[in-house]
Parts: C-alpha cells; structure tokens; sequence
C-alpha cells in the first residue's frame, strides 16, 4: 500500500530536553551560544511533543495518514552516545510506537535527524571514524527493543546538509566552518549508514532506508563553465551521497582538487581524504529496501566566485517563493525522480519522498489558518509525483513536512511548515486548511 504521511524530527518538536534522563546534544549546545539561530530561539520546549504525544497522534488519526516519520533523538537512548542505555528513552518512543499501530498509523523512525550527542561531538564528531560504530552499536539497542513492531527504519535524515551546514559552513551544529576539509563527514555518515544497516537487519527490521536530500541542478546557461560548475554541484549535494550508497562507488571529485586513487596529480587522493578503508564501500552499498529522497526544489548554478569552490548557486528566478524565499517548482519533483531512475536504472529501490512541503507565514484566526499557498503546493507536488509514477518511476510514499509547525533550526520558529498551526506560548494547535485538503486526498486516494 502506498504511503501517505508526515513528517517530523525529534529535536524540532519534542522539547523536554533534560526530562527522564536525556542526554545533551550539539543542537542544544549550538542553540545556547548567542548568535546561532535567529532570535536566539531553542529547541527547550519546541511543540512540547514529549508530553503532548497522544493529542498529536490523535491528530494523525484525523488525518487518515497511514505512516508517520518521526526520529529518534540518540540522546535519549544513549545519553552519552555509547555505554549506559536509558531505559526512559526507549519507552517514551515505544509507547509513542504503540500508540501509532493502535491508530493504524505505520511507524517510520529514523536514526539521526542530525541530533549527536555533544559527548561524541567532543571527540570529533563525524569527523571521527568511530562514530560510524557507535551509530550501529546505538541503532542495535533501538531495534532489539522495537524492530518486533517497526517494519521500515530509516538510518539517516539529510547526511549532504549535515556535512554542508553543520561541518562545512557553520550554520548549523555543531558550528563548524570547515569548508572541504568536512569530506570525512560524508563517509563516516555513509559508513555509519552501512553498518546500522546490518544491525537492524540483524534485529528483525524489514526494510532499511537512508533519506538524501535531493535537488536537481540547473546550469544558469549553456556555457562550458556553468556546464562544468553544475555537474560539480551535483556531484557534492547529490551523487556524494546517492552514488556510494546504489552504485557501491564514489563519484569523480577532481573538481575539488581531489584525485581519483591512484592517478597522478596534484591534491590528495579520494580515499585519503574521505577517510576511506578497504570493504567501507561494500559496507556502504548492501542493497536497500528504498530510497527516502527530499524534495524542496530545484538549485541553479553558475561558473565560480573566488572563494575556492567551484560553483555558486545563481538562484532560481522566475518562480514564486515560500516565507523562507525558497523557489515553488512543483515539476522539479517529477524531474529529479525522473532523472534518478534514469541515473541509477537498475540500482534504484523503491523511492519514497520522505520530506516535501513549504513555509508559510501563516496567520491564526478566529476561523482557523486559511493556508490557500500550502494547498496549492502540496497539490501541485503529489501531481507532479504521479506524473513521476506514470513516466515508470516506482515511488511508494509521500510525506509531508510536517505535520506541526516547528523549530526550524537556525531559523527558530520563524518559518511554519505545519499542517497543524501551533501556538508557541501555549502548546495549542489547530489544524490548517491544508491538513483538511490532505485530508481528503488520502481519503479519496486510499478509497477502495
Ligand atoms: C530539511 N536545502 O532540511 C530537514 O530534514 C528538516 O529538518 C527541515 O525542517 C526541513 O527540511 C525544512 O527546512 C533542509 O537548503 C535544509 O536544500 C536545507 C535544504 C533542504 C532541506
């Protein structure tokens, strides 16, 4: 059966973050330093889901959803990353996991939603080889305690934009501004990938997904150097991360001053840079039951700047935006699950988009929130997967981001991606005119 659903992440909607034993994690440290997020908001209290976990899957039981993603924050589990399990940790998610099979609700965990805990940030964080063990040593301890009800685990949430914003660029925890020398970061999340792979299935999981961020990439001309800056893009935001995962190889990093093993040049070589060892790939590659992809839109790229990468992001006109200026494409939906199929042939699983939706200011009234902008995105976004599907691609689910507005990271409660408005003072929520619009398209999809 296909899968309609939502979407959300631990650290934006739980608060309660040093409740029943949790442990801190480099988002609550990054958000406590001045200047990281936009008013300095935090994830201290979030939508409070952690106490307010019943009314939110009543919510998705309103909904008719027949999956709901959630995460599972580490920190709960481990507190200190490895070593001592914290019992609470795993009953808050396995009471939330039987509430949603008692609601028909498929529960769809995933791992890391970008939450570490500080004590392994300490150690170097992804940077470090290691952490990809203990990722598998912590997904073990989850799912020997849920993998009996839980048949699909995603391991990781977005490892491009964790690497990028979080290591390379600093916008997001842990705050490091490393720019290419964050490389490792790929691997070892991709390792980390692989090996909590085998630990679920090990465990009983069914089917095991990774979510990539995905974004097609558009050259801003047909200039030889926008041509070759584009490919460049799309090799770091996308095959970076989809090529060592479906094809069991790295993609060609020379235009990151970086050489293929064994060729001559200058530059260092892919494994010495990545961190790479004999039988990571192999690892890294064992067949997937799907692939989770996110689609938010379309990303043009033009020839170099100076600052020693070799692209800019020329920005997509000629489009209407969300409240956070992202360009509305529906279509670059249809093409960028398209162009994996015709990419990876073969080697694709069954995709299901994972994350989809936009930000809007969306304004609470004593009639509710008339969200006309998320209908009309939403909307638009399933044709353009059916379109998808029509045109042969195996998609198997859909779920939309989110299902509460929440702590949009860096951007605080500034931006609303919610199907359901919340009031950040009082913890209410109250459903938008897109949660009754999703509403009746599951009703109407789902119809025998
Ligand atoms: C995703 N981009 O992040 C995350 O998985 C969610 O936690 C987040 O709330 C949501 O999208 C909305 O931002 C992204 O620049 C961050 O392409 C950046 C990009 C895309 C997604």
């Amino acid at each position: 059966m296909f899968l309609w659903g939502t979407a959300t992440a631990a650290y934006q909607i739980e608060g309660a973050v040093a409740e029943d034993g949790r442990g801190a994690s480099i988002w609550d440290t990054f958000v406590h330093e001045p200047g990281r997020t936009r008013d300095g908001h935090t994830g201290d209290v979030a939508c409070d889901h952690y106490h307010r976990w019943r009314e939110d899957v009543a919510l998705m039981s309103g909904l008719g959803v027949n999956a709901y993603r959630f995460s599972i924050a580490w920190t709960r589990v481990l507190p200190e990353g490895s070593g001592a399990v914290n019992p609470k940790g795993l009953d808050f998610y396995e009471r939330l996991v039987d509430a949603l099979l008692e609601a028909g609700v498929t529960p769809v965990p995933t791992l890391f939603h970008w939450d570490l805990p500080q004590a392994l940030e300490d150690r170097g964080g992804w940077l470090e080889r290691d952490v990809s063990g203990l990722f598998a040593e912590y997904a073990a301890v989850v799912a020997e305690r849920l993998a009996d009800r839980v048949p699909t685990w995603i391991t990781l949430n977005e490892p491009f934009i964790h690497m990028a914003w979080g290591y390379g660029l600093g916008v997001h925890a842990p705050g490091r501004a490393l720019l290419l020398d964050a490389l490792p970061v790929a691997h070892h999340q991709l390792l980390g990938h692989g090996l909590a792979a085998q630990a679920l299935r090990a465990a009983g999981a069914r089917e095991v997904l990774i979510t990539n961020n995905c974004t097609p990439v558009w050259p801003a001309s047909g200039s030889e150097e926008d041509l070759a800056a584009a490919a460049a893009y799309d090799t770091l935001h996308n095959r970076l991360f989809n090529d060592p995962v479906l094809l069991g190889t790295y993609p060609d990093l020379t235009a990151y001053g970086i050489r293929p093993d064994g060729a001559a040049g200058d530059g260092p070589e892919l494994s010495a840079a990545l961190g790479i060892r004999d039988g990571d790939l192999a690892v890294i590659s064992a067949p997937l039951d799907g692939l989770g992809v996110n689609y938010y839109n379309p990303t043009r790229i033009a020839a170099p700047a100076d600052d020693g990468l070799p692209f800019t992001d020329a920005g997509v006109t000629g489009y209407p935006t969300t409240a956070f200026g992202w360009p509305v494409v529906p279509d670059g939906l249809r093409e960028l699950l398209t162009g994996l199929r015709e990419r990876y042939g073969q080697a694709l699983p069954p995709v299901y988009v994972t994350e989809n939706g936009c930000s809007q200011a969306d304004e609470l009234t004593p009639d509710g929130v008339d969200d006309q902008g998320r209908v009309a995105y939403l909307r638009d976004h399933v044709a353009a997967l059916e379109r998808a599907r029509e045109q042969g691609v195996d998609v198997r689910g859909y779920f939309v981001w989110s299902l509460l507005d929440n702590f949009e990271w860096a951007e605080g409660y500034h931006q609303r991606f919610g199907l359901v408005h919340v009031d950040f003072a009082t913890g209410e929520r109250t459903p938008k005119a897109s949660y009754g619009w999703y509403r009746d398209h599951i009703a109407a999809a789902l119809r025998p």
